[in-house]
């Protein structure tokens, strides 16, 4: 059976949770095409980072998928790309707050996710689960992770499929989807990401 590593976070800002981890479990609870994996991420810039790329070395993934929270947001967020740039705008769990560091000196300017997000993307619409394709995972901490997480998976012997999924907080009265959407959108791009054919070349890019 194919083996599928997935994080969430803590909570952090001042929240007493992290959606990130209610669909994370449930998936890992749900899920029955796969094993998978999970592990808790602490909202701190590095440390998230280093955590889950000694969790690949553990578990040694077909597919890797981060989620965090991207609390206010209306839509699940599909992202395409980790840009090597800390930017924080409050302080992460541990006090820490980079203004303008690069997340890797060395490293490139951007990575791109290596899920089949546009193949994902047409089933999760077709199942009227409000999501998008985003250009940006913000300067945070989640954007840390994705960008180390491709970094790593990139230079490993055989290229990990991976990527990083942002949820809106589905705790709230109005929250605009239900934790079961996002599991069952969780479980269609674990699905899509799992095989080996190139993504759907889908006319799906942003016009500005
Ligand atoms: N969201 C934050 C970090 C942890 C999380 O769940 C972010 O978007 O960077």
């Amino acid at each position: 059976m194919k083996r599928v590593l997935l994080s969430g976070f803590e909570p952090f800002g001042g929240m007493s949770h992290n959606s990130s981890w209610d669909v994370v479990e449930q998936t890992a609870a749900t899920i029955t095409g796969a094993e998978v994996h999970t592990v808790l991420l602490p909202v701190e810039f590095r440390r998230a980072a280093e955590l889950l790329v000694q969790r690949i070395g553990e578990v040694e993934p077909d597919v890797v998928i981060a989620v965090g929270l991207a609390a206010g947001t209306g839509t699940l967020r599909l992202e395409r790309v980790g840009i090597n740039l800390c930017d924080a705008r409050i302080p992460d769990n541990s006090g820490a707050q980079p203004v303008d560091e690069p997340i890797d000196a060395e490293g490139q300017g951007a990575l791109f996710s290596t899920l089949r997000l546009k193949a994902a993307y047409a089933r999760i619409v077709e199942e009227q689960i409000p999501v998008q394709l985003s250009l940006s995972a913000g300067t945070f901490v989640c954007n840390d992770v994705l960008y180390s997480l491709l970094a790593a998976a990139a230079y490993a012997d055989s290229p990990t499929p991976a990527g990083f999924v942002h949820l809106p907080d589905l705790r709230t009265e109005d929250a605009p989807l239900a934790e079961d959407q996002a599991v069952r959108a969780l479980d269609i791009l674990i699905e899509e990401s799992l095989s080996s054919a190139p993504d759907a070349a889908l006319a799906d890019g942003a016009l500005h």
